[in-house]
């Protein structure tokens, strides 16, 4: 195989409604997308970075300038035997998992397309139909939140999610409790609290919530391990496991008891499905994260979902709960189950509507 040529394009979508999390507001996503031309056959990914360095250190920014001026410049010209071996070849640039995520999955999907199968197969996925759950933002009222999860549930999702923030935590939960017992109900505090929370966080155990995601610094092992000793409900991590070895070192200090897995955020496939084989093996259960993607991280979303060790439901959902219109076709819909049919065409088994990404694309290079 041989990358051709590299097509980075930025495009501007905005939320159908605003994202609040405990690190700020999302009101618009800027998107860097790659269209590779992989031997004449196209594959597309989505690099997963946010607008300013909050969730992780990258960026959109970031991403693009190494993307342009370390991994172009690594696979110009390089013949691979497979997208498998382009994790290695990227080694050298260390960190900048999510610009390499988005490059090497638009590789995996050419591939995938190259051998006419879907995606999700050409990865070892099992899964023909994949749960979904929901990633609710913080609400100005417990009002607001509560008819919010409402619509959610009456939509069929299997399980709530919602952002919590110091002074923004036990109320919501109480009040959720409190309306809906019987739901599978999580938090996520993408690392709003300090070591000297955990009993703040214990005052959450009485409401048997799913998990805690993230509630401590994002790359803090030690202290999510000396919490997960005080408390029964279990932490899962999101922000720490960029690395398989992050993910081995997790497991074994003890900091979690569940994985939520994001391609970007590991770097690719590759490492994704490394990780994934460790905690099958750890019996680490393990769901399928989001970062506000279109249609096309979304697509891949689907697929990654779709290997045996995804046992929970992800935070994988229909376009409509983000954008007016999507830029693929179909758009990624979610039956009254609260699942998603996973497609059987070739690739990601969605069709990027070109045109509409090229309405929105606000700065484009093509690498050949
Ligand atoms: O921590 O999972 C997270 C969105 C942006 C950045 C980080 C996170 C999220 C979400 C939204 O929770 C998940 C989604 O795409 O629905
Ligand atoms: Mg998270």
């Amino acid at each position: 195989m041989k990358l051709r040529r590299l097509t980075l394009r930025e495009i501007r979508m905005k939320l159908v409604t605003p994202f609040e999390t405990s690190f700020g507001l999302t009101t618009a996503r800027r998107i860097l997308l790659f269209e590779a031309d992989v031997d004449g056959v196209t594959g597309w990914g989505e690099c997963v970075a946010g607008e300013g360095p909050f969730y992780s250190p990258e960026t959109i920014d970031t991403a693009w300038q190494i993307t342009e001026g370390f991994l172009w410049p690594i696979l110009r010209g390089r013949e691979f035997a497979r997208a498998g071996d382009v994790w290695a070849l990227l080694g050298p640039v260390r960190g900048h998992n999510m610009a390499k995520g988005g490059l090497e999955a638009a590789l995996w999907d050419a591939e995938a397309r190259q051998l006419g199968v879907p995606l999700w197969r050409h990865i070892g996925g099992v899964r023909e139909e994949v749960a979904c759950g929901v990633s609710i933002g913080i609400k100005p009222t417990l009002d607001e939140l509560e008819a919010t999860v409402e619509r959610e549930l009456a939509a069929g999702y299997q399980r709530i999610k919602i952002k919590i923030k110091p002074g923004n935590d036990v109320a919501p939960v109480a009040r959720l409790r409190e309306k809906f017992p019987k739901i599978r109900l999580m938090v996520d505090a993408n690392s709003a609290y300090r070591g000297e929370d955990a009993p703040l966080l214990q005052s959450l155990e009485p409401y048997y919530l799913m998990m805690i995601e993230q509630p401590l610094g994002w790359d803090d092992l030690y202290s999510h391990a000396a919490l997960q000793r005080l408390l029964q409900t279990p932490i899962c991590l999101d922000e720490c496991i960029h690395s398989e070895e992050h993910a081995r070192a997790a497991i074994e200090l003890g900091a979690c008891r569940i994985i939520n897995m994001k391609l970007g955020r590991v770097g690719g496939y590759t490492a994704a499905r490394r990780i994934h084989d460790l905690c099958v093996a750890k019996q680490i259960p393990l769901w399928c994260g989001g970062m506000l993607e279109s249609g096309i991280g979304r697509a891949h979303n689907i697929a990654l979902s779709t290997l045996p060790g995804f046992s929970l439901p992800g935070d994988v959902t229909a376009s409509k709960r983000y954008w007016e219109e999507d830029i693929i076709e179909p758009e990624v819909k979610v039956t009254p189950q609260g699942t998603i049919r996973v497609p059987t065409g070739p690739g990601i088994g969605f069709t990027p509507r070109v045109e509409a990404i090229e309405q929105r694309t606000v700065r484009k290079v093509v690498l050949e």
